[in-house]
């Protein structure tokens, strides 16, 4: 097992007053709200972040502030991330030869609160992660306060639909979050927007340059070969639409929620709304 050491931890802002959603009644009524808030996250979680637009901005935003709250977080990911996205974090663990000590990682918790953990660095530049069965065990044994796992990848676009192997999430995930960048409502389908543009067209009608509307969002949010695929029958499933900062107009993004909170396929506990690069956000 290979210990890397602490690097100085990142700033943040919570309480902002919002100026998107001034028709919209949400729970923050007013004021922008944390992460931890917007999300209901309880004392402890095992979050697993699927979808695109934004998985790894949200997996260390929410470690920063669940460390400035005193708690302990492991991130990893059960795909791959870039190592220099591992170095977000204030001390990586990586453990080549299979499960790290235990004994170790406490050590690293109780010093640095925040700790990443991955199987081995690759030659690409990018992290290999962890099996289902060690984050289950991060979780249940060592009894880490909060796992946050990267459990898809979409090459960088803002949406997806995952192929057969994705996403990959453990089985005592206590929440999936789905996460999409806003930036694609209204663009044309193509592969510039959307990753696996053949099982997105699948899943929502659409054909190749046709506009991506709520409507076909609220669809890959809910079919079951949708984001939330393979999510355990007991996690929440809470949705996360980011980068509303590049909407011009948030109708689009409210008409989304609204479908996904209060439509006939109506599935997830809750909808957040917001900007990660803005530190700004509205649970619904
Ligand atoms: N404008 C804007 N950009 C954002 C926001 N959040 C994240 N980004 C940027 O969007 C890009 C993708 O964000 P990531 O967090 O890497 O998304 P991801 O889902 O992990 O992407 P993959 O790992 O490639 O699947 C990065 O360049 C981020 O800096 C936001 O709220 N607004
Ligand atoms: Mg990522």
């Amino acid at each position: 097992m290979e210990i890397f050491p602490r690097l100085s931890t990142l700033g943040t802002s919570n309480f902002k007053h919002f100026s998107y959603f001034s028709g919209l009644s949400g729970s923050g009524a007013g004021y922008w709200m944390g992460l931890i808030s917007a999300l209901g996250l309880g004392p402890r979680e095992h979050i697993a972040i699927v979808g695109g637009g934004g998985k790894t901005s949200l997996c260390f935003a929410l470690a920063e502030e669940l460390l400035q709250t005193g708690r302990k977080v492991i991130t990893t990911t059960t795909t791959k991330v870039w190592h220099k996205e591992a170095n977000r974090a204030p001390c990586r663990v990586f453990c080549p030869s299979g499960s790290p000590s235990y004994e170790d990682l406490k050590e690293e918790l109780k010093r640095d609160g925040h700790v990443f953990v991955a199987q081995r660095l690759l030659e690409s530049g990018k992290v290999e992660g962890i099996t289902r069965a060690m984050a289950d065990s991060f979780f249940k044994d060592l009894q880490v306060d909060y796992v946050i796992i990267e459990a898809d990848g979409a090459a960088g676009r803002p949406v997806k639909a995952p192929a057969a192997h994705e996403p990959v999430i453990p089985s005592s995930a206590t929440m999936v979050i789905a996460v999409i960048g806003l930036e694609a409502m209204g663009r044309p389908l193509d592969p510039e927007i959307v990753f696996r543009p053949g099982l997105f067209r699948e899943i929502t009608g659409l054909e190749d340059g046709e506009t991506i509307t709520p409507a076909a969002l609220a669809s890959v949010f809910q079919s079951p070969n949708g984001l939330f695929k393979g999510a355990p029958d007991a996690a929440r499933r809470i949705a996360f639409l980011n980068k509303l900062d590049l909407l011009a107009s948030e109708e689009e993004g409210r008409a989304l929620a609204r479908l996904l909170l209060q439509g006939p396929h109506a599935s997830v506990e809750r909808v957040v709304m917001g900007s990660l690069s803005r530190k700004e956000y509205l649970g619904m």
